[in-house]
């Protein structure tokens, strides 16, 4: 029996590759390809356009460092936007704190729908939840034409190719500056700054002019290939990498959040950035 492999085509001189031990779903939606297949090690896998998005096996790490950081950098998040991320896994970390609303405008409704069919791992009962506004539609658009304003912006997108390209643009972090509430936080992923550093640095450059706490934080997400992830972290008021232990400790145990990845020591580490990053980001 030969076995069949995956190979993520995201960069044209490193892949990816994933053993398909059981193929679970393949299509093509309206804006993208979709691949679900299931790998003795990762566990599910959720592949669009060619690209890893989330596996079950690692999934608690990028949207714990997604949700969590943010949320718990705040005293008290009430309204939530969330950009993408249409398999639910950061929506169902977000639901996790005492939050009024979380409003989740996803491009695809297919990749919805696929979630809560073949997802259910990864986005729980996140969909149904009373706090959660689904709206399928274009996220930049909503963004440039909305008057409400959030505690937290997540933009859980896919890379800049594709559909997702559009969420990485100095306009579009200008309207997420603009629909921040004055200690809100603008929360995005950048890539795998040693293979992807112009996409680190163009946000960068963007947060610069646009925020007075222009940080970023890293994670490692081993489907993620190439090393560190950074996030994006902006805020005017609200600087996440200067929380005190304590505070971080007394609302992780206030909100009654048992977590696998995020802890307090993690989210302060987290903000640590490598000197060739800092070149990068071009920070002092
Ligand atoms: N969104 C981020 C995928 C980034 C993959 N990029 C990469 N390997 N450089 C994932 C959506 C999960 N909710």
């Amino acid at each position: 029996m030969t076995d069949t492999w995956f190979h993520e085509t995201l960069h044209t001189e490193w892949q990816a590759g994933m053993r398909m031990d059981h193929l679970i779903y393949r299509g093509q939606t309206e804006f993208q390809s979709v691949l679900i297949f299931d790998n003795a090690l990762l566990g599910r896998v959720l592949v669009l356009d060619g690209v890893v998005q989330t596996t079950t096996g690692d999934e608690f790490i990028y949207h714990e460092m997604l949700a969590h950081v943010p949320l718990l950098a705040l005293e008290n998040p009430g309204e939530v936007l969330i950009i993408g991320g249409g398999d639910g896994g950061c929506l169902e970390e977000v639901l996790k704190h005492p939050v009024d609303r979380v409003t989740m405008i996803e491009l695809d409704s297919e990749v919805v729908d696929l979630a809560q069919e073949y997802l259910g791992m990864i986005c729980g009962q996140a969909f149904i939840d009373p706090r959660t506004e689904l709206r399928i539609e274009d996220g930049a658009k909503f963004l440039a034409e909305t008057n409400r304003r959030f505690d937290l912006i997540i933009i859980d997108s896919t890379d800049p190719v594709g559909p997702g390209a559009v969420l990485f643009s100095p306009e579009f972090y200008g309207n997420c500056s603009r629909c921040l509430t004055p200690s809100g936080i603008l929360v995005t992923q950048n890539g795998v700054p040693f293979i992807q550093g112009d996409e680190l640095e163009a946000t960068a450059q963007a947060f610069k002019d646009l925020f007075q706490y222009p940080r970023f934080y890293f994670t490692h997400v081993p489907t993620y290939m190439g090393g560190a992830m950074a996030l994006g972290c902006a805020s005017n008021r609200t600087d996440a990498g200067a929380v005190s232990l304590a505070d971080l400790t007394a609302r992780q145990i206030g909100r009654d959040l048992t977590l696998q990845y995020y802890s307090p020591a993690v989210h302060q580490a987290a903000f640590a950035v490598p000197p060739y990053v800092r070149a990068i980001i071009g920070l002092g």
